[in-house]
């Protein structure tokens, strides 16, 4: 009777031991963005913790829409048909990854259009858990310049123009003296056909005779472009 109390004692630590291990469980993406340029190949980051195998899991990768996954792993195989259009071909995941908990995504040929942020989701039909990884894909534009646009008797526009940048740039702009004066700009941002923005930025001017310079820097802080001094 002793004998079989105990064993009993045993069995009952144990159950909790093994539900809280996957009930705690959790996915972790990155608290830190990935930053790549155009047409790169990254691994966006994702894993469960503590470890736990995932190769019979449902894992599934996406953005806005959750029914339109960027990839979808489920019964054991990569579910392509109902994979967003825009990422067919571009994603994979490791199956010794998975193994391992890891539910890292394989992105190839980064376009701009792929920045964002992006969800893992894992379940087992029981358990779930979702983390977060957000991605950057970053191309400095061009070295601004200045032209003048169009003067009309006391007025006069000068335009900054630069191409090539992703995300979308800051202008701004600074008289003689180095005062902010973007508020009296405007800006305009098109797209072109790689996805890559061109920023026109105009400006009313008075003054004939004064220097003003132009910087288009990405809104990321830790990257600056380089001003563009102008004498008009
Ligand atoms: C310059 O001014 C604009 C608008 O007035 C503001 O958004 C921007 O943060 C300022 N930039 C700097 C570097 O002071
Ligand atoms: C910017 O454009 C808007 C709309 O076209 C206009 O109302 C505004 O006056 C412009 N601002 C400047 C500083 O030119
Ligand atoms: C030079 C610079 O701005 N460095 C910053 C980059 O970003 C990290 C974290 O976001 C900051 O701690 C640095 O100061």
């Amino acid at each position: 009777m002793r004998f079989l109390g105990r064993t009993c004692l045993i069995v009952l630590s144990l159950l909790p031991a093994v539900s809280t291990q996957r009930d705690g469980s959790s996915v972790i993406g990155s608290d830190q963005p990935l930053i790549a340029s155009p047409g790169e190949d990254v691994i966006l980051p994702c894993h469960i913790t503590p470890r736990l195998s995932a190769v019979d899991m449902e894992v599934r990768w996406y953005r806005e829409s959750f029914k339109i996954p960027v990839h979808l792993y489920e019964d054991r195989r990569d579910q392509t048909d109902v994979q967003d259009s825009d990422y067919q071909g571009r994603t994979a995941l490791s199956r010794l990854g998975l193994q391992e908990g890891i539910l890292s995504l394989n992105l190839r040929n980064l376009r701009p259009s792929d920045s964002g942020v992006y969800s893992c989701y894992a379940t087992d039909g029981v358990w779930d858990g979702q983390g977060k990884t957000e991605l950057i894909v970053r191309a400095l534009g061009t070295q601004p310049s200045i032209s003048m646009d169009s003067t009309q008797g006391e007025q006069t526009w000068l335009v900054c123009r630069s191409e090539g940048w992703s995300p979308e740039p800051e202008v701004i702009w600074r008289d003689r003296d180095g005062n902010n004066v973007t508020s009296l700009s405007n800006t305009t941002v098109q797209r072109d056909s790689q996805g890559l923005l061109s920023v026109s930025s105009y400006i009313k001017i008075k003054q004939q005779s004064n220097v003003f310079s132009c910087l288009v820097k990405v809104k990321h802080p830790n990257q600056t472009g380089n001003p563009t001094p102008h004498i008009q």
